[in-house]
């Protein structure tokens, strides 16, 4: 080997090595003044309003923070091995955060564990990741709240009395499961004590799916009174199942929707009332959130608070979550307005 070649096998092992490096087990340190920091928010699903409406909160507020670049992404239809997937890649990208909706709260904790142990900060935002996989989780309201509205909504809808069925997201869905424990404990209660739970379907997120299920629940249950769909996505399909089998007067939609995807059904007849809380604020509040851990802000811990922009402090409890708002009702008084926003 000559000299010229021997400095060009020892330029190019160096280089290969440290490569190499990079993309296995280096940690990511705190960006230097200046320097762009990069935010991934994975969801659940795209293609779903909800998470749209929170994609332009994060830009939002990565506006506001300046040098802040979003990633936007998450896989076609809502599964952990999907976002497992997508985790691993924004690792190798060697992102800052990443503010994730998680479609299980366990089965993705190693790859988020992974990523922290690489520096970057993880924040889980409305579908929880378990305690050990996050940093902080941003809930959207209190679940207690958002479980007990909706069986107040589906009881107001049919008069206090009924069979009543839930048509969910995906069966290991953090969010929609914990209101739905929610639920079945209230329905103990001597308050709802006349409505009955029939049936709990899954539409997995997806309208054809939510579609068929609703259709499923409508024929197996001819004295249902009540769907109750916790998901943006399985309300608009189950409202629409009902106009399409002349249920509308006989059978009532209510839980969670977008004001833009549901006047249409408030006209119909098909829902009375729903609720949701801001999507593009709680999107907005966990940039923010994840920004405050990135830079290291000592408060930025359980027990402590984040700031969030236009929305004040927040505080971190001692499990490390925060919650937004409550949840807002709609119906025929003011969809029409709030369409227009989300
Ligand atoms: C769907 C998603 C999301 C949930 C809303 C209410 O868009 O399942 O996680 O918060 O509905």
């Amino acid at each position: 080997m000559n000299r010229k070649t021997f400095i060009a096998a020892t330029l190019l092992a160096a280089f290969g090595a440290s490569s190499l490096m990079a993309g296995c087990g280096q940690k990511a340190s705190t960006p230097a003044e200046g320097e762009k920091i990069r935010i991934a928010m994975v969801v659940k699903s795209l293609g779903n309003g909800f998470f749209d409406a929170a994609h332009s909160g994060a830009n939002e507020a990565a506006a506001q923070l300046k040098n802040v670049e979003i990633i936007y992404t998450g896989p076609t239809t809502p599964s952990a091995e999907g976002q497992i997937e997508i985790v691993n890649s924004l690792i190798s990208q060697k992102v800052n955060a990443i503010v994730i909706s998680a479609n299980d709260p366990n089965a993705l904790v190693p790859i988020a564990k992974k990523a922290m142990q690489r520096g970057i900060k993880v924040v889980s935002f409305d579908s929880g990741l378990a305690q050990e996989g996050r940093l902080m989780h941003l809930n959207p309201s209190n679940a207690e709240l958002i479980g007990k509205k909706q069986l107040q909504m589906a009881a107001d809808s049919i008069g206090g009395a009924g069979e009543i069925a839930i048509l969910s997201a995906s069966a290991q869905a953090t969010n929609q499961n914990i209101w739905i424990d929610v639920m079945k404990d209230a329905l103990q209660k001597p308050e709802f004590a006349k409505l009955k739970l029939v049936a709990t379907v899954y539409g997995d997120d997806q309208s054809d799916k939510s579609y068929r299920e609703a259709i499923g629940l409508l024929r197996s249950y001819p004295n249902l009174k009540a769907i109750i769909a916790p998901t943006t996505v399985g309300i608009v399909a189950a409202a629409k199942a009902v106009v399409d089998e002349n249920l509308v007067g006989k059978v009532y939609v209510t839980g969670l929707g977008l004001p833009s995807e549901m006047a249409g059904h408030v006209k119909s007849g098909a829902v009375k009332e729903f609720a949701i809380w801001n999507p593009i604020d709680l999107g907005y509040a966990a940039t923010f959130a994840a920004y405050d851990f990135v830079k290291g802000v000592p408060d930025a811990k359980a027990g402590g608070k984040f700031n969030a922009g236009r929305m004040g402090a927040i505080a971190i409890d001692g499990n490390g979550e925060a919650a937004m708002a409550e949840p807002f009702l709609y119906n025929a008084g003011n969809v029409d307005k709030f369409a227009k926003i989300f």
